[in-house]
């Protein structure tokens, strides 16, 4: 049995708790249920805050095999405005508008930093 869980957007908090509403028990540093697994379809970014720590929980439950995970197009969108394009720019350009759409993520994940681990 599978639990689908979508569109976190950075609400870490809320994904704990409604993990423990799901049965899922936390037991270190991963949440694991004992019957199931979450399959988690993106946009686990693009929110206010905590996409460092919605990013931690759910790579430590794919990582442990409690969950399955799929990239939304806020992620696509993320990977696309850290790729030069070559020209100066950037496959996502950074204009106005994705400048202020990728601040709350930059400020979490800045350019050139490293997720430990990777
Ligand atoms: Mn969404």
């Amino acid at each position: 049995m599978y639990d689908i869980i979508g569109d976190i957007h950075g609400r870490a908090d809320e994904l704990e708790a409604l993990l423990l509403k799901l049965g899922y028990q936390r037991q270190g540093t991963v949440y694991k249920h004992p019957e199931r697994k979450a399959i988690v379809v993106g946009d686990f970014i693009d929110g206010k805050g905590q996409h460092r720590k919605t990013v931690d929980i759910c790579r430590s439950m794919v990582e442990q095999e409690s969950a399955l995970a799929v990239m939304g197009n806020h992620e696509f969108n993320a990977i696309c405005y850290s790729i030069p394009d070559g020209t100066g720019d950037y496959l996502r350009h950074h204009n106005e508008k994705n400048i202020r759409d990728h601040a709350e993520l930059i400020a979490e994940f800045p350019f050139g930093s490293h997720i430990p681990g990777l």
